[in-house]
Parts: structure tokens; sequence; C-alpha cells
């Protein structure tokens, strides 16, 4: 078989507690986003766009959720051909209930890794918000004859605790590096995106797992080892749009971004396409009867008979006469009653809101409805 240059494994199995109640019957990479997507097109698509053909998806959390979004991969253009095209990695697979971390994640996968015999493996998470050209990145890995190589990015210092953190010299190699430090000491982030040479991370994943005290875990464990043994890292600069949405406040946040004038990241590029699985609604046309929607984002399926301001609201939703929705975001199918007042909130797919209930969050604590929760109005 034909040596790869670089193969993508896409984790994608993270439980998502943060993200809770909009995790509860769904792997956190399978959450809507933007009106029509769902988080883990947007590393998909990008591995599309940047001409990478082989993906391996590891899911573990709600594995059915993502096996039934991605099917044969149809939709990305990636159906099996031969060894290549997308492949569904569940932990129930390899012979383990369970992927201990995202290390032994992806250390149980060794033999499919191998089948391809890459040079690279691309690591990818499935819970970011970004368009990125993953070429560029492996030329920068390439050029620097690096053994891995960081994707990063300047985070705010007030959220870096969230992140991996680390240090570089002036040649971007990285001399230090810290997993979600309560006081970090740097606000370059990791955005959980790395590029390994195969043979490398192979023997790095054969030693973790013999080490009864590792979480097996590339933040935690991997990448420390690396930089233990002194081996060459590299961090990867990137200066586009990036949103790690592993929160309610963060995936709330994302969505009024795309309503921003301000940001110079559109989620609807024809230089990046997006691509998807389209929803199942009961609709199948828009009907916009709405007395105003300003600055929203309406999906094509959107049947608007209130008032909308400021709000993202996916295909399948109904929102009966004399409602308001505002600073919301509206996941598909869901049922809005007449005269509903919904704010600050995010409303989970299917949910059902009933004539006259009052959802109000505030821009510190968005108040979140659960997929196929009914809400009553107050008595
Ligand atoms: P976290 O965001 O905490 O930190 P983590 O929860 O490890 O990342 O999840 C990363 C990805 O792996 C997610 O897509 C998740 O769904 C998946 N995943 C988690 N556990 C898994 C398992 N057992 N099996 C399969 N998939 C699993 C990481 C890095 C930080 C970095 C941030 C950037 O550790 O250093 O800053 O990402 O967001
Ligand atoms: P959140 O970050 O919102 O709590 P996750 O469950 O994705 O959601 O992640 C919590 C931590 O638990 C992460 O460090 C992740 O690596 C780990 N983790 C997630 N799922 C599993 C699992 N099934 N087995 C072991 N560790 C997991």
């Amino acid at each position: 078989m034909k040596r790869k240059e670089c193969i993508a494994m896409l984790l994608a199995g993270g439980e998502g507690r943060r993200l809770s109640p909009l995790t509860s019957k769904l792997a956190k990479p399978a959450v809507p986003f933007g009106g029509r997507y769902r988080i883990i097109d947007f590393p998909l698509s990008n591995c599309v766009n940047s001409g990478i053909d082989t993906i391996g998806v590891l899911t573990q959390y709600e594995a059915e959720s993502l096996h039934l979004h991605i099917g044969e991969g149809e939709p990305w253009g990636l159906q099996k051909n031969g060894e290549d095209g997308i492949t569904l990695l569940p932990s129930y697979n390899t012979g383990s209930s369970e992927y201990l971390g995202t290390a032994d994640a992806i250390y149980k996968n060794i033999e499919y890794i191998d089948r391809h015999q890459p040079e690279h493996v691309l690591v990818l998470s499935g819970d970011h918000i970004y368009h990125m050209d993953y070429k560029q990145m492996l030329q920068f890995h390439q050029k620097n004859g690096a053994k891995a190589t960081i994707s990063v990015m300047e985070v705010p210092w007030e959220e870096a605790s969230r992140f991996g953190v680390m240090s570089v010299d002036e040649s971007l190699r990285i001399s230090d590096f810290a997993e979600k430090p309560a006081e970090p000491e740097s606000n370059l982030a990791s955005m959980g995106i790395y590029l390994f040479e195969w043979e490398y991370l192979r023997r790095h994943l054969m030693e973790d797992a013999a080490n009864d005290a590792s979480s097996h875990d590339f933040g935690k464990d991997i990448i420390p080892k690396m930089l233990a043994d002194q081996d060459e890292l590299f961090a990867y600069r990137f200066d586009g749009y990036w949103r790690d949405v592993g929160t309610v406040a963060s995936l709330w946040e994302a969505h009024m971004d795309l309503l921003s004038d301000d940001l110079d990241w559109k989620l609807h590029n024809s230089e990046w396409p997006m691509y998807t699985r389209p929803w199942r609604t009961k609709l199948g046309s828009t009907r916009n009867r709405s007395v105003m929607a300003t600055n929203c984002l309406i999906s094509e399926t959107c049947t608007l008979d209130g008032i909308a301001h400021q709000s993202v609201m996916f295909c399948g939703v109904e929102v009966g006469k004399m409602s308001e929705i505002k600073d919301s975001v509206v996941m598909p199918n869901v049922r809005i009653g007449r005269n509903v007042q919904i704010e600050h909130a995010i409303i989970g797919e299917g949910a059902i809101i009933k004539d006259g209930a009052v959802i109000k969050g505030t821009p510190g604590q968005v108040t979140v409805v659960g997929p196929y929760e009914t809400v009553l109005p107050k008595p």
C-alpha cells in the first residue's frame, strides 16, 4: 500500500460535562452549532479543505449520535475507498471497554494507523470552532524537522488556566508546557491540535501505555514527557478565529460572535466550504412572517411568527405569534408557542416551549433548556 504523508485522528469521545444538559444524549462534538451544523463539522470540513482524505474518528461517550451523523462520510466526500476515507473507531471495537484518556484512545488504534504507514499523524479535537488549513501547519512542521508541532494561540489571561499553556523561544521551539495550571505563567495556549512524526509518537504511546502512573492524556502526560526528554517540539501560531466551545458560556459566546460585525471571520466562506449531514425537519421551507427579525442567523427551514433579535435560529424551529427571542440560540426543531419570552438562553434540540413561558438568563449566566424538555409558563 502507498505510504500516506499525513492522516488525521479526530478525538470525539469526551463526555462534555460542562455542556450539560446539552450533552445528555449527545457527544460533545455532535452538539449543534451555527444554524445547521454540528461542532464536529468544523474539523471534518477543515480536513477535506486541507486535502486530508484519511480520518479516524475516535468515539466513546454517546457514540451513536456521532455514528448517525457521520454515517459513510458521504456529506464530506469521505466514503471508504480502500483504506482511505473516514473510519469510525468506537472504544467498544478495540477489545477494551473504554478509552482511558486521549492518548490511550490513539494507543488503542495503533493498528489502524500502522495500516496507512503515515509519515505524520494529525491529532484533532472535536470541540472547536475554526477554519484552519492543516497543510500550512504540516509545511511548518516539516520545515522545522519537528518531532511534534502544537498549534497555539494567545488567549485572554483570565482564560489561560482553561488551557495547556507554554513558553517558546524566538524560533518557536517549546521550552516549557503546563496543562491547565492554576496560576498560568503564559497565555500562549495549546489549541489541542497536534502534529506528530508517526514513528516518534508511536514510541511515546507505547511507553505511556506501560506507565501505570499516567492518566494517558496528551496534555497531562504525553507532551510533558516529550519535553522532559528534551525533544524538538514546535509551536505553530494560528492567527485566525478559534474557539473552544466546551462550556455553555463559550458555546453561547461563539454563537453571538457569528452575529458580530466586528469579527473578521465568516462562517460561510466560499473558499472554505462547510459540509454537514442535513437535519431532518418537519418543515420544508421557510415561512418568515415575523414582525421583526434584526441581526439574526435564521436557518432555511425556520418558521418565525414572532420577533427575534440577535439570535441564531436553527433549522425546523417554529416560533409563534407575539413571542420574543433575544440574545439566544435556538437549536433544531424547537417549538415555541405564543407569547413566549426568551432572553440570554440556549434552547436544546426538540424542546417545547409552551404559550406564555418566560426563559431569562443574563449575559454572565446563560439559561439552558435541555433537548426535548418541555417548559411551561409559571402558574
Ligand atoms: P480539553 O479541552 O480539556 O484540553 P479534552 O477534554 O481532553 O480536552 O478533550 C479533547 C478532545 O478529546 C475532545 O474532542 C474530546 O471530545 C475528546 N476526548 C476526551 N476524552 C476522550 C476519550 N477518552 N476518548 C476519545 N476522545 C476523547 C485539551 C488539551 C489542552 C488544550 C485544550 C484546547 O489538553 O492542552 O489547551 O484541549 O481546547
Ligand atoms: P468536560 O471537559 O466538559 O468536563 P469531558 O468529559 O470532555 O468534558 O472532559 C473531562 C475530562 O475527562 C477530560 O480531561 C477528558 O480527557 C476526560 N474524559 C472524558 N471522557 C472520558 C472517558 N470516557 N474516560 C476517561 N476520561 C475521560
